[in-house]
């Protein structure tokens, strides 16, 4: 590996001073339709135009995958990037929006980082090494009764007009639940899994951009990562994740 925790942290907390630069001045910025649900602001350019120069400046063997920019070259040791996930959240001046960014060599998430920002979070992993927030280790939750549960999920769904559209799943799963919370960034709600705020997630139709480092921090962290029918592995079209107690419980509600 080429670059360390530490440098990382650096380069994607300087991209979230840009992103932050925007937050404060909502009134000037500039958002676009990429679809008709679908929004882009100068400020996701601005995160991941400097997370590409900087990123490939450290490690000019790796190539890179953003949102915003599409692909390089090589692809087989590669920063998989989205410069602000939740970027609507972003645009209406909440606070749960955060700066993803993985490195992915053979097919395998080695290094995440997620950065919130507003929050004041900062989350990251390395294979094998563990999970971090604000450089203290962290792990999944312990609740075993889906009964007294906090689960997330999100509707990017809704936004690709699906028929599949998560409302009745979710419909299911909320009332055997305590809690329920939809914080509209995929990146952050799986470091809510990792960090125990959450104890399980789900969400349909997502990019691996959108899930690359969130996933290896939540399983850094001690939690499962499935499809909605088990399958162990990251699926973004399909992705469940869940402090590992609540699976069983949780599958058959899927
Ligand atoms: P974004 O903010 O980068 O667009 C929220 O439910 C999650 O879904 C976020 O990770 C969000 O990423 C993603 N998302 C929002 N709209 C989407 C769409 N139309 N297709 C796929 N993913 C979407
Ligand atoms: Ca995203």
């Amino acid at each position: 590996m080429s670059i360390s925790l530490t440098t990382l942290e650096k380069i994607v907390r300087d991209a979230g001073a840009i992103a932050l630069t925007h937050f404060r001045d909502l009134k000037n910025l500039e958002i676009s339709k990429k679809s008709p649900r679908d929004f882009v602001t100068a400020a996701d350019v601005a995160v991941e135009h400097f997370l590409q120069e900087t990123l490939t400046q450290h490690c000019p063997e790796f190539g890179f995958w953003g949102e915003e920019s599409g692909q390089s070259a090589n692809q087989n040791a590669r920063w998989i990037v989205d410069p602000i996930d939740g970027t609507h959240s972003f645009s209406r001046g909440q606070y749960f929006w955060g700066i993803s960014v993985a490195l992915e060599v053979d097919g395998e998430l080695m290094m995440g980082a997620v950065y919130a920002p507003a929050l004041n979070d900062y989350y990251c992993a390395e294979k094998g090494a563990g999970a971090f927030k604000n450089g203290i280790p962290i792990k999944v939750s312990s609740e075993s009764k889906l009964d007294d549960a906090m689960i997330g999920t999100g509707f990017a769904c809704l936004r690709s007009y699906l028929e599949d559209n998560n409302l009745a799943r979710f419909g299911r799963i909320a009332q055997k639940t305590t809690g329920q919370r939809r914080f509209g960034s995929a990146a952050v709600d799986l470091c809510l899994v990792a960090d125990g705020q959450l104890d399980a997630f789900w969400e349909q139709e997502l990019n691996l951009y959108d899930v690359a480092a969130g996933a290896l921090i939540a399983k850094e962290a001690g939690a499962t990562l499935t499809d909605f029918k088990g399958n162990p592995g990251l699926f973004p079209k399909q992705i469940l994740t869940t402090n590992g107690l609540l699976l069983d419980q949780i599958l058959p509600l899927m």
